[in-house]
């Protein structure tokens, strides 16, 4: 099988949530010596890309989305000890979590996997985050970011909830603030008041890096 066979079958059965055949595929890739994140941006990606659009013409439905990202996420665990493949010590602790109210967490996952790959230690709280917990995870771990996804219109107002939760409890100006998913914007970031956005995971570590580098600055004397 060419290269251009093995990607779009992986994108085929991505699209129609064949988990056997993902795993087989993703693994058939790596030994053919094609990279990880090849597989990732031009099969895994794109296919749920086209499963959101199917979804939103009414072509698919709920279960069709559910085992289409069942099957990523089986690639993903495959693809993760190499993405996050480092020998670097840490350079920075994240919390991490989908928001209140919402269960998508590949994108988060994928997030998180870019930032350890980047040498940065992950606390990841899941998904349905509750301010509170954030709360707590921040004043327990002492993070320098704290992110949250949010892949859902109806969902992303809790950026703004987990802010204010963090400013009630004295601890924003402490961390720095990320958020990202599907439907945020740049706009929005900066409307809700978060210190940075990102719009895939390798963007966030570089956005990461910069925030920490622009605050450890400031924090020096002059
Ligand atoms: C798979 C999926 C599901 C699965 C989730 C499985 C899982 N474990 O995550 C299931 C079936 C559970 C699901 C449920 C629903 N879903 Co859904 N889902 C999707 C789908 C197809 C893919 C999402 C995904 O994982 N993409 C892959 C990753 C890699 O996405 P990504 O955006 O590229 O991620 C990057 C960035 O966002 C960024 N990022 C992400 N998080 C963060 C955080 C930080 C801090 C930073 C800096 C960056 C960052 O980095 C990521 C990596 O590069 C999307 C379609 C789409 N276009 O997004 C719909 C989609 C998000 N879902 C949608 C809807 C409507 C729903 C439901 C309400 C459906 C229903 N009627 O029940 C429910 C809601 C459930 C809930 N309460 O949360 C809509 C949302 C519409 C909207 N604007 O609000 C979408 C857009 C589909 C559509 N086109 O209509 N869904």
């Amino acid at each position: 099988m060419t290269t251009e066979e093995l990607l779009r079958q992986l994108y085929d059965q991505t699209l129609t949530g064949n988990g056997p055949a993902v795993l087989d595929l993703t693994r058939s890739g790596l030994a053919g010596g094609i990279g990880p994140e090849t597989l990732l941006y031009e099969a895994l990606i794109p296919a749920l890309e086209e499963v959101g659009a199917r979804f939103e013409r009414g072509d698919f439905f709920v279960p069709e989305m559910l085992i289409a990202g069942k099957a990523m996420a089986g690639a993903l665990e495959v693809l993760r000890p190499l993405l996050a493949e480092t020998g670097a010590e840490s350079i920075g602790t994240v919390v991490m979590g989908t928001v209140k109210g919402d269960v998508h967490d590949i994108g988060k996952n994928l997030v998180n996997i870019m930032f350890e790959g980047a040498g940065f230690r992950v606390i990841d709280l899941g998904v349905q985050v509750a301010p509170e917990k954030f709360v707590e995870a921040v004043a327990e771990h002492q993070p320098d970011i704290v992110g949250f996804s949010a892949f859902l219109t109806t969902t992303m107002p809790m950026f703004k909830a987990n802010i204010h939760a963090l400013t009630k409890a004295g601890l924003r100006d402490r961390v720095i603030v990320m958020v990202g998913g599907a439907p945020v914007t740049q706009e929005y970031a900066d409307a809700v008041g978060a210190d940075g956005y990102a719009a895939d995971a390798s963007a966030a570590v570089v956005k990461a890096k910069q925030l920490i580098a622009g605050r450890r600055s400031a924090a020096l004397p002059a």
